[in-house]
This record gives structure tokens, sequence and C-alpha cells, in this order.
């Protein structure tokens, strides 16, 4: 069986609470139970970690690995700020799909430029909590 990490960055602990005009009024406990059961109906594992801390998420993306035949990661506000994350996805050698809840493109410029983009095989942006899943249904097609 394929092992998929579903990675999220800060402030995604607060879905469901955090401006739900902008992110939906699901909790990232909610998303995980629908990714789990998604990614069951398709033959993965899934193994999901959130974290507020950008070192935290450069450990975690290290040890898959060893471990994950992908990543799927919304890494938050680090998207536009860590050069750290994306250095620790360029070392990763399986898939890795970039999830956006909004459509960043269509926000603040700051949020316009993405430094995990230079090394995700798919960007995902403006599906809200669907955005997950369907990084799962590509991840299908691209693991076989
Ligand atoms: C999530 C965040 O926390 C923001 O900092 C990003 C992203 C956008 C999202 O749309 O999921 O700018």
């Amino acid at each position: 069986m394929k092992h998929v990490l579903l990675l999220n960055g800060p402030n995604l602990n607060m879905l469901g609470r955090r401006q739900p005009e902008i992110y939906g009024a699901e909790t990232l406990a909610d998303i995980v139970a629908r990714c789990t059961l998604r990614a069951s109906d398709l033959g993965f594992t899934l193994e999901a970690r959130q974290s507020n801390y950008e070192g935290e998420l450069v450990t975690w993306i290290q040890d898959a690995r060893e471990k994950a035949d992908a990543i799927i990661i919304n890494p938050g506000a680090y998207s536009h700020t860590s050069v750290a994350i994306l250095d620790a996805l360029s070392m990763f050698e399986g898939r890795v799909m970039e999830v956006h809840l909004s459509n960043i493109h269509k926000r603040e410029a700051f949020r316009h430029h993405s430094y995990v983009s230079a090394r995700a095989d798919a960007v995902i942006a403006g599906c809200g909590a669907e955005g997950y899943e369907l990084a799962l249904l590509r991840l299908a097609t691209l693991l076989g």
C-alpha cells in the first residue's frame, strides 16, 4: 500500500473558527476524516500532522524520505516565506502536492508567490477542503 503524508502548517489547526468566509467552515479534524476515508477508498494509508512550527514541518518532511510515497502539504503562511520547507521537499523523492484552501492568486500580492510551488508536482488553490481530496485523486493516477 502506498503511504501518503498530509501536512498542514501554521494556523490551520484553527480551521472552522478562522475566517470561515475564506477558509471554510470545516475543522481540520473534519478534513482529516474526509481525507482518511478517501485515501482508504483509493488504497492509500494516510498519516496527518499539523504544526505551527517551521522546523517541525522540516523534520517531518525529512523523516518522510524513509516512509512516504507522497506528501500533500498546505504550508499555510510558510508557503510564502520558507526556503527551508522548499529545501526539505527537494530532498524528498516522492510526489508532492501543494494545496491552498483559498485562491492565493485572488488575494493580497504577498500571497501570490509560493516557494513550495518550485518543487510541487501539482498546486491546487481555491477549491476549499475539497482540494485535499483532489490531491489524493491525482496521486491515485501518479502512483498507479
Ligand atoms: C493558508 C494560510 O494559512 C495562508 O497563510 C495562505 C493558505 C493561504 C490557504 O489558502 O490554505 O496564504
